[in-house]
């Protein structure tokens, strides 16, 4: 067990915050989608949050990116999204961060170093890649962290990136939640080997297996990573988490026992926190009250501001369009 006494309290309090705000907000989210006010699809993070806060919480955004899959609600909010700005996008309106037109799964945040949310399993892979090779090319100090499921590791582009990110030397660090499983199924049923991290060595990369429900392993993890990165060394680490919800919001998650899932959350990554601080009189249960009821009123302002805000015009079916 880590020793809490060694950070400082208001990191601390900070990450639990963020962690509290992320579930809360998805717990508004879900509601709204359960009362069709969201359309499409809706990937919560609930169980996750230490995953994306714990790894963020190490970069300096104003040099590092972050790139994620489409369960990216917890990766934006982490970033410094505004709740209000993600909750509207999630309602597809125009004052959403990507203007209502991306929907949960393509938040996006050009200054805040956010660069998506990719609804494609494994696509963001090689653009992490491309944005770290910038970095290296124009001698620049980030780092990029590239989240993405297990379900991402079985395709090519991951394989292919390992091995160029090596030998270009790029700064990236591959972070893999392992939520157990993909869309329906165990990633044990489909995965020659149960733990990621030593695909690293196939690519002469360190690789590394945490606890991902523990916070302050993920924060030391990812810490001592990005020394490794920029000094030439990508890294591949597995996060071993547990999504509480289904696949998607529509998706009652009828392939796994409920004893399993109870199983997992008793060691809540919230509530491992909590519960350290409380141990070590760094919170009081008071104090962990007031978070809660200022992220429930959070996510409940975010979603009147998505309710009161404007549809895209018609025009915005023609702007930022690539060609
Ligand atoms: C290339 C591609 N194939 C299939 C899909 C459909 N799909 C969406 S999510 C998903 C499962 C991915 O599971 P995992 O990577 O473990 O991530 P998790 O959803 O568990 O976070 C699949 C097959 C897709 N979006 N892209």
């Amino acid at each position: 067990m880590i020793d809490i006494k060694k950070y400082d309290k208001e990191l601390l309090m900070d990450m639990l915050e963020k962690m509290v705000l992320i579930r809360r907000f998805e717990e508004k989210a879900a509601q709204s989608y359960g009362l069709r006010k969201i359309g499409g699809f809706l990937h919560l993070y609930i169980g996750e949050e230490a995953v994306a806060v714990g790894a963020i919480q190490n970069l300096n955004l104003s040099k590092d990116y972050v790139l994620t899959t489409y369960r990216d609600h917890g990766h934006a909010l982490a970033c410094g999204l505004t709740p209000n700005s993600l909750m509207a996008e999630l309602y597809g309106k125009i004052t959403g961060c990507s203007k209502g037109k991306g929907g949960s799964m393509h938040f996006f945040d050009e200054k805040k170093h956010f660069y998506g949310g990719n609804g494609i399993v494994g696509a963001h892979i090689p653009i992490a890649a491309g944005v770290g090779l910038k970095i290296k090319y124009l001698k620049e100090d980030g780092v990029v962290l590239c989240f993405f499921g297990d379900g991402a590791i079985h395709q090519g582009s991951f394989h292919e990136t390992l091995n160029m990110t090596k030998i270009w030397e790029i700064p990236v660090i591959f972070i893999c939640e392992n939520n157990q499983y993909g869309m329906g199924t165990d990633f044990k049923r489909v995965s020659s080997i149960q733990d990621f991290s030593i695909m690293a060595g196939s690519y002469g990369m360190y690789g590394e297996q945490v606890n991902g429900m523990n916070i302050l392993e993920v924060y030391d993890t990812v810490k001592k990573s990005i020394e490794k990165a920029k000094n030439g060394i990508p890294v591949l680490l597995e996060a071993k988490t547990y999504r509480y919800k289904g696949h998607s919001a529509s998706d009652p998650a009828k392939y796994r026992s409920k004893d399993e899932l109870e199983k997992y959350k008793s060691q809540d990554p919230i509530l491992i926190l909590k519960n350290e601080m409380i141990k070590n009189n760094l919170l009081k249960e008071e104090e962990f009250e007031d978070i809660d009821i200022k992220c429930k009123k959070i996510a409940k302002e975010a979603a009147d501001y998505a309710e009161k805000s404007d549809e895209p015009d018609l025009n915005e079916l023609y702007t930022d369009i690539l060609i």
